[in-house]
């Protein structure tokens, strides 16, 4: 009797360790699967909300030129312009901008390139 149940115990225990390989065997693919899924989502999220971030750039206005319709601001880094931060004299599309700031503010704002000169295209107040 006792070696028969030692058996039915061995056998059970073999099958749920054969069970616990099988989960294991089965979770294995299933969660490289899954987090190669979750990547696959940033991926394709990240790129798309990081452009738009990417855009606008963090800056600080350090001094405001309206008759020379320019600002000075220190700003992080411009990934669009591939420029790092640093504080520089950027010209404005358009003189409203100068009239939304005040020398300290923090800003958000988008600039381009035109004719060698620097150029801010966008302007709001940091978030
Ligand atoms: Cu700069």
């Amino acid at each position: 009797m006792s070696p028969r149940t030692c058996f039915v115990g061995a056998a059970l225990s073999a099958v749920a360790a054969a069970l616990l390989v099988a989960g294991t065997v089965w979770a294995q693919p299933a969660s490289p699967a899954d987090s190669h899924a979750g990547h696959a989502g940033h991926g394709t999220a990240a790129p798309a909300a990081s452009a738009a971030a990417a855009d606008l750039a963090d800056g600080e206005v350090r001094r405001i030129d309206r008759e020379g319709r320019k600002l000075t601001l220190r700003h992080g880094e411009i990934r669009s312009l591939s420029m790092p931060p640093m504080t520089m004299v950027f010209q404005v599309a358009d003189p409203a901008f100068l009239d939304r700031v005040k020398v300290g503010d923090k800003v958000r704002f988008r600039a381009d390139q035109k004719d060698g000169a620097y150029r801010v295209t966008d302007l709001q107040p940091a978030p």
